[in-house]
């Protein structure tokens, strides 16, 4: 755990700092397994519940911060069984490391809150889908739910009240279209990851073509709290509009990277200053707030930004998974996206043209521009192809490749036409010998 210099309301990683944080007993002295009790005990209903999570302000912390007691309410209440809950724990996003370490140091927390998320939307089965990569955060999760099991907090007929919740684990493969919630569904069935059209969205059409609910390991560790303090509580952690703490996931150019989780609404600058700052005291440039799917923007842009939704929104950016990537004055912005580009070109599933082709064409024309070979007709071919790209595929993916290039020729032109005149890069040119 990091140290902070003040006093934060943890919610996701409160009691992490105890060394046996990932057991039972440390959970249960810690308060955990109450909030189910008050749920299936304490004569909460469906509804009631919910409701209490829609008025927490709670949205989605897998990037797309959809609000979670809207989705639950979307499942259908008349269809019977079976309906599912699906926990999204392929955390792949570049930049992102937040859920393992949900998974790893508060894995009854994850559990408590799917056990109320699945009473919540009547599911009696919950598969937890961790990423391929993950061992240890796997291996914590199962014994969790060992334990759990054991204690009568999952399987038929849980304390007593007639409910029933089954959960089981699903690891990933390693690719990162796996983390799109409907090629996560056809993971689960056993298929190749490739996203499906939507609509129809999972609460109707979800795994085995019946209702589920898709949500992020954080949204989910989130509800125990919710349910013990009120729903009016956690929104007055947050902002109006983001309710709540969010864990940020802070990496690149600063002396301490590391999860920090914080109020919504946060300034960029305290997050920063939490971190440690930026490293050799070097100026910053640039930031991509929510892992490369999201745009990147200039260092004096997001220092008057807060992190939440709005804030973030109206700086140009999103705030995505929370994985916040800094990046100082020694970065070559056309590099940086290069290396990005080279990424969704090798993890574009390829159902989709725009998509397949379009990322091999944004990297192989970033790539040339990087290794001084760039015309100068290439910055409006970069712009063309994403605009061909944008909003004409299956999945988010598209969108997500064509961010990092289309954000970074709107800041930081100039480099790409420094590479394309000199064939070299600027900042190796401003900066002093051996520092790029
Ligand atoms: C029923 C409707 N359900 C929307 C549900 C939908 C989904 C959620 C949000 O992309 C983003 C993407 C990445 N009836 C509904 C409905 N839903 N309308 O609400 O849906 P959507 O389509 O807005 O988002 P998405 O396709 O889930 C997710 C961005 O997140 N991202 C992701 C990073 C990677 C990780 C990670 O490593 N942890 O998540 C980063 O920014 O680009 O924009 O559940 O079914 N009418
Ligand atoms: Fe696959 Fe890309 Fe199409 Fe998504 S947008 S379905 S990743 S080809």
């Amino acid at each position: 755990m990091p140290e902070y210099p003040k006093d934060y309301t943890l919610v996701t990683l409160a009691g992490t700092d105890r060394a046996d944080s990932n057991t039972l007993q440390a959970y249960l002295d810690n308060g955990g397994y109450t909030a189910v009790q008050k749920v299936l005990r304490g004569g909460m209903t469906r509804d009631d519940v919910v409701a209490e999570v829609k008025r927490s302000g709670l949205r989605g912390r897998g990037g797309a911060g959809f609000p979670t007691g809207l989705k639950w309410s979307f499942m259908p209440a008349d269809t019977p069984q079976p309906k599912y809950l699906a926990c999204n724990a392929d955390e792949a996003e570049p930049g992102t490391f937040k859920d393992r370490d949900i998974m790893r140091y508060n894995p009854h927390m994850l559990i408590e809150g799917m056990i109320i998320g699945g009473f919540a939307i009547d599911a009696t089965v919950g598969y937890v889908y961790i990423r391929g990569e993950f061992w240890e955060p796997y291996v914590r999760v199962q014994e969790a739910i060992d334990e759990a099991y054991e204690a009568g907090y999952l399987g038929k007929d849980i304390l007593g009240s007639g409910v029933d919740f089954d959960l089981y684990v699903h690891r990933g493969g390693g690719a990162y279209i796996a983390g799109e919630e409907t090629a996560m569904l056809e993971s689960i069935e056993g298929k190749k990851a490739m996203p499906r059209f939507k609509p129809p969205f999972p609460a109707n059409h979800g795994i085995y073509g019946r209702p589920t609910t898709v949500n992020n390991v954080e949204t989910l560790a989130s509800v125990p709290a919710i349910i013990n303090n009120g729903g009016d509580w956690f929104q007055s952690l947050g902002t109006p509009d983001s309710g709540g703490t969010k864990i940020f996931a802070v990496s690149g150019h600063v002396n301490r990277p590391g999860n920090y989780e914080v109020p919504m609404g946060t300034p960029f600058s305290e997050l920063l200053e939490l971190a440690g700052g930026v490293r050799n005291g070097n100026k910053l440039k640039a930031v991509i707030p929510g892992g490369p799917s999201v745009p990147m923007v200039p260092g004096e842009v997001i220092m008057d930004a807060n992190m939440d939704y709005e804030s973030l929104g109206q700086a140009g950016t999103m705030l995505g998974a929370g994985s916040v990537i800094v990046m100082d004055e020694t970065t070559c912005i056309v590099k940086a996206v290069e290396r990005v580009a080279k990424f969704f070109f090798h993890e574009s599933c390829g159902q989709c043209t725009p998509c397949r082709e379009g990322a091999g064409w944004l990297y192989r024309v970033v790539h040339r521009i990087e290794h001084g070979q760039g015309r100068p007709e290439d910055l409006e071919l970069l712009e063309d192809i994403g605009s061909r790209i944008e909003g004409r595929t299956i999945c988010a993916f598209g969108d997500a490749e064509v961010a990092p290039v289309v954000s970074s020729l709107k800041h930081f032109r100039d480099e790409y036409e420094y590479h394309i005149a000199n064939k070299r890069c600027m900042v190796g040119a401003a900066a002093p010998a051996g520092k790029v």
